[in-house]
């Protein structure tokens, strides 16, 4: 690790280096100097293949928002700062692979669930601000750094090829959640409608904005949307739906208990609050249109792609043991039937 550290241009000397956070994707490492506090990540190139253009991504939206936040007179609001290498650049490539550096925002904290409505709101409200600042970056100046990465039809494509590798799929432990896939893939397609018949505006979105990926300062109020790897041409839906199905579950994503998985209608509230406080005056009718179903196709998406996950050997996601991701798909699985259940009511 001190090897790869001196590739970059930071400050005082190296007192510790720890693992962080709870990523599914890159390995993450907390970095304190005598001087000031990073985070290196090892970046994983094999889900993301282009790391020149990833990090060309990261570049020019970092930029763009320190500009357009205190332009809206956002002047709360901040974004990530990337440590130049030696050479005036954002990542290196070492013998052990790919790596970057990031200031550690150590005012700020992230919850990988939120602990009351307030927060709730806060980070939603960054979230909004995000798409909002974002507003007027043409979306095609932006590389696509996983393509087709909510694109529902292609996941179903993904998926049936797994299952057309599989011997026995009868009496595979998954038969359950395989034959759910048809039905809610019926139900949510329309939101994939959206994008793809561009019936909605594409518009430059986060596409992971699960409630880990913002931070909120000391008194809960939202400060910095972080994990900018996907941040690429998409429809608000992708934002408003992970951020619902994240925040909004009444359990974490890897809840077993499946009778403790349920949609939190307060924190619902609160998150759309939250997000159209932020950006609800650059949102069309028809993109609000959809927004109640979106979190059932984000919760969807998410489920096929644990589900096939598990059935392809557990390659993409970090898992802590063999089932991890089939109990993370049935988790799913349950908060989509919830939204779709409650959406009349959530409308
Ligand atoms: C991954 O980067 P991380 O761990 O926040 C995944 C998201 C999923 C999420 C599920 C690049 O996100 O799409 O929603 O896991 N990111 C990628 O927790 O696949
Ligand atoms: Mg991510």
């Amino acid at each position: 690790m001190r090897h790869i550290l001196e590739h970059f241009q930071i400050r005082g000397v190296v007192t510790s280096i720890e693992l962080f956070g709870s990523g599914h994707i890159h390995t993450t490492y907390e970095v304190v100097t005598t001087k000031a506090h990073y985070l290196l990540q090892k970046i994983n190139d094999s889900v993301f293949n282009e790391v020149a253009a990833m990090m060309l991504n990261i570049y020019k939206v970092t930029n763009y928002l320190s500009v357009s936040f205190p332009k809206l007179g956002y002047d709360n609001q901040e974004t990530l700062r990337l440590v130049e290498t030696l050479k005036g650049q954002y990542f290196v490539q070492v013998t052990e692979g790919y790596f970057r550096m990031f200031d550690f925002k150590s005012n700020l904290k992230s919850f990988d669930i939120p602990t009351s409505d307030d927060q709730v709101f806060e980070g939603a409200k960054s979230y909004g601000y995000f798409l909002k600042a974002l507003g007027e970056f043409e979306p095609a100046e932006l590389a696509i750094t996983i393509p087709d990465f909510h694109n529902l039809a292609h996941r179903l494509d993904q998926f049936n090829l797994a299952l057309s590798k599989l011997k026995h799929v009868p009496s595979h432990e998954a038969a359950h959640e395989m034959k759910m896939v048809n039905e809610l893939a019926d139900r949510l397609l329309p939101i994939w409608y959206l994008h793809s018949q561009e019936k909605v505006p594409i518009r430059v979105t986060h596409n992971d904005t699960k409630f880990n990926n913002v931070l909120l300062d000391g008194s809960n109020r939202g400060r910095c949307v972080i994990d900018l790897d996907t941040v690429m041409p998409g429809i608000v839906h992708y934002d408003f739906g992970d951020g619902i199905r994240s925040t909004a579950s009444t359990a974490k994503e890897d809840e077993s208990d499946l009778q403790l998985v349920n949609l939190d209608r307060e924190r619902y509230h609160a998150f759309k609050a939250g997000y159209m406080e932020g950006a609800a005056d650059i949102l069309k009718d028809e993109e609000k249109a959809f927004l109640s179903l979106s979190g059932a196709y984000m919760a969807f998406i998410m489920g096929l792609r644990f589900l096939t996950d598990f059935i392809s050997g557990n390659i993409y996601y970090r898992i802590d043991y063999p089932h991890h991701n089939l109990d993370r798909c049935r988790n799913q699985f349950r908060l989509t039937h919830e939204i779709l259940a409650q959406r009349k009511d959530l409308k």
